[in-house]
């Protein structure tokens, strides 16, 4: 056999798009795994023509999912980067948007039990190490695709999966506010450094001579503000407890300004090095948790009603709203995230095997 065949899923979770593993599916050796998901996505090669990618950062992903032996989890996911135009295969972020397709997955292999109405699935993001529970509709307990809910960013309407996360704060950087402040100016421009599920840092477009709604491929196409907010990005790197960014997907750079449409604060985030079409789920928490401190980048530029409890941000993306649901205390010294939650749709797109080269690995 010139080929192996490797079962796996294509699903749509959130606004990306990509291939869902059983861990047990793949080779166990890490060097080897990594070999076969850039085999099996095609990369590295812009177009990803060889293979399963979608040729940009947001539709080239893999999610691997395996039951849990952890108290309180039902299934470990862990969420694996494949970048398109270079070979290499990352596990430094997490990704709530493939985190969307996790539970129907689980569901539809039988590592958790459907239940007749809504199944939650709880989650160990593996990247982490932290928990999300995943509702997912199954009348009759089957996992049901079709439904009302809108996602911005993903045409047309699905069934709603609602994500609540627990301990966010802190899970990549160490601490919501890594810095220790909630403003500080890294190579001259103010910030503000926020890890809440998603290391981001927020800056105000305008400090960058950018009104904020530019579009994702006008910001692309300006190599000096690009090369500037990259080098704020590899001097914020260290100072957030990530060390040397230069090859990771983190921290992501938001670009924040004033509500235009309504919302609460307008983004257009680096990912980092091309802009997203929309906001990444975690992305979006980090940021929506930077506009409720007060004295923050997020807080100067948004526009928050006053509230008290419970708070629904708007935040405003190049394709739309995402909607976070926020229960941040910040009345105190340090801010304390209660509760962070949200919705998301997922598809299952394609289930069969994707095929790599013997060469790579044999299965065996
Ligand atoms: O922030 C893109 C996405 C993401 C990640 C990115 C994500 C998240 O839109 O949780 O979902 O920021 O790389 O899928």
């Amino acid at each position: 056999m010139s080929q192996t065949a490797i079962p796996c899923n294509a699903m749509r979770g959130g606004t990306s798009k990509g291939l869902v593993f059983r861990r047990e599916d793949l080779p166990a050796d890490r060097a080897t795994r990594d070999a076969v998901l850039l085999a099996a996505m095609g990369s590295p090669d812009e177009r990803e023509i060889d293979g399963m990618g979608g040729a940009h950062p947001l539709t080239s992903k893999v999610a691997v999912v395996s039951p849990s032996e952890r108290e309180g989890a039902d299934v470990d996911y862990l969420f694996l980067q494949v970048w398109p135009d270079r070979p290499e295969v990352s596990d430094s972020q997490n990704c709530g948007n493939m985190l969307a397709a996790v539970g129907p997955f689980a569901i539809e292999h039988g590592i958790v039990e459907a239940l007749d109405g809504v199944t939650p699935v709880r989650i160990w993001m593996e990247n982490t190490d932290t928990l999300a529970t995943a509702y997912v509709e199954t009348p009759g307990g089957v996992v049901r695709y079709d439904g009302d809910a809108r996602i911005d960013g993903v045409p047309g309407s699905h069934a709603p999966i609602p994500l609540e996360f627990a301990d966010t704060a802190g899970s990549s950087c160490g601490a919501l506010l890594p810095t220790g402040n909630v403003i500080d100016e890294i190579a001259g421009v103010r910030v503000t450094c926020i890890d809440n599920g998603m290391p981001v840092v927020c800056l105000a477009a305008a400090d960058l001579g950018l009104t904020g709604a530019e579009s994702p491929a006008e910001i692309e196409a300006m190599p000096e503000v690009r090369a500037r907010i990259e080098e704020v990005r590899l001097a914020a790197g260290p100072l957030m407890n990530l060390g040397d960014v230069t090859n990771q997907t983190v921290p992501k750079m938001s670009l924040l300004s004033p509500p235009r449409e309504g919302g609460h604060v307008s983004t257009r985030t680096l990912i980092p090095h091309r802009v997203h079409e929309a906001i990444g789920v975690l992305g979006a928490v980090s940021v929506a948790t930077a506009c409720l401190l007060p004295g923050s980048v997020g807080a100067d530029v948004a526009e928050i009603p006053s509230y008290d409890g419970p708070l629904d941000v708007v935040v405003e993306h190049p394709t739309g709203f995402f909607t976070v649901s926020l229960d941040v205390d910040s009345s105190g010294g340090t801010p304390d995230v209660r509760r962070a939650a949200l919705l998301r749709t997922a598809r299952l797109l394609m289930r069969g095997e994707v095929m790599v080269p013997a060469s790579v690995w044999s299965g065996a």
